[in-house]
C-alpha cells in the first residue's frame, strides 16, 4: 500500500510536470520569434541597362528603410497622394525623412536605413555586384516592409503592396527568396523622364528636389518607358534563426 502510495505520488508529480511542461512550450510558440537577415542583392548586368537613346545606364537601387511593425502600410497609400518624406525618399534616394517620421510610431529597435553596401565603409547607392544587408529581430503577428529608390528616375521605388507577414499561420518564420514582394511604384511627384538619360534624375540634376511637379498619386509605375523584371536586377532574400 506504501509502495502503491509513492508510485501514485510520483505518477501526479509526472503528470503536473508535463502539464507545465506544455504550458510552458505553448506559451513559447505564442510568442514566437526569430532573428533575420535581408539580403538585398544588385543582380543587374554590368554592362547596364539599354536606355531610350540605346546609351548604357547602371541599374542602381538607393538607401533605403525598413520596418517591422504589425500595420499592412507605413510608407504610402496607393492612390493617396505621396508624403513629403516619401517624395523625398522616391525622387533622391533619401530615406532620412521618412525615418524620422516613422521613429515614434515604430520605434527604433524596429526600424533601420540600409545605406552601406556590404564590404564598403561609407553609404552609398547599390550598384552592380553588390548588396545591402540588414536584420532585425520579430515576432509573430509582426510583418516587415521595406522601400528604396530606383536609381536614375524622377520619383521610382520600391516596396511591397502589403507589409510581409514575418511567420505563417503555422508558426513558420519567412524565409527565401522575396524578390517578388517588391513592385515598382511611381511617387507621382515628379514627371517621369526616360530612365537613364532624364536631366532632372541624379545624377544629371543640378540638385535634389529639381523636376516637373507631378500632382498625382502612388500607383504602380505605369508610363511609355521600359523596365527591367525585378528579378532581373534584384534578388532579396531573408533567412530566419530561432
Ligand atoms: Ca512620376
Ligand atoms: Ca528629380
Amino acid at each position: 500500500m506504501f509502495v502503491r502510495k509513492i508510485v501514485l505520488g510520483l505518477a501526479v508529480a509526472a503528470t503536473a510536470f508535463i502539464a507545465s511542461h506544455m504550458a510552458v512550450t505553448t506559451n513559447a510558440k505564442a510568442k514566437r520569434t526569430a532573428t533575420f537577415k535581408v539580403k538585398i542583392e544588385n543582380i543587374a548586368n554590368a554592362d547596364g541597362l539599354t536606355s531610350a537613346d540605346g546609351t548604357k545606364y547602371p541599374f542602381a537601387l538607393s538607401p533605403g528603410l525598413f520596418v517591422v511593425n504589425h500595420k499592412k502600410q507605413y510608407f504610402f497609400d496607393e492612390n493617396g497622394k505621396a508624403s513629403m518624406a516619401l517624395e523625398l525618399q522616391a525622387e533622391d534616394g533619401n530615406p532620412e525623412t521618412l525615418s524620422k517620421k516613422l521613429l515614434t510610431k515604430v520605434g527604433s529597435i524596429n526600424m533601420g536605413i540600409f545605406n552601406v553596401p556590404t564590404g564598403a565603409d561609407k553609404p552609398g547607392p547599390l550598384l552592380p555586384g553588390s548588396s545591402y544587408e540588414f536584420s532585425f529581430t520579430g515576432s509573430e503577428n509582426m510583418k516587415l516592409n521595406l522601400i528604396a529608390m530606383y536609381g536614375q528616375s524622377n520619383d521610382l521605388f520600391y516596396a511591397p503592396r502589403v507589409a510581409l507577414d514575418l511567420f505563417d499561420q503555422d508558426g513558420n518564420p519567412l524565409m527565401g527568396d522575396i524578390t517578388d514582394k517588391l513592385l515598382l511604384w511611381d511617387a507621382g511627384t515628379e514627371i517621369n523622364q526616360a530612365p537613364g538619360i532624364g536631366d532632372e534624375q541624379a545624377p544629371r540634376q543640378k540638385m535634389a528636389n529639381t523636376g516637373k511637379a507631378e500632382n498625382g498619386v502612388v500607383k504602380l509605375v505605369s508610363d511609355s518607358f521600359t523596365y527591367p523584371n525585378t528579378k532581373d536586377v534584384l534578388r532579396v532574400t531573408i533567412t530566419a534563426a530561432q
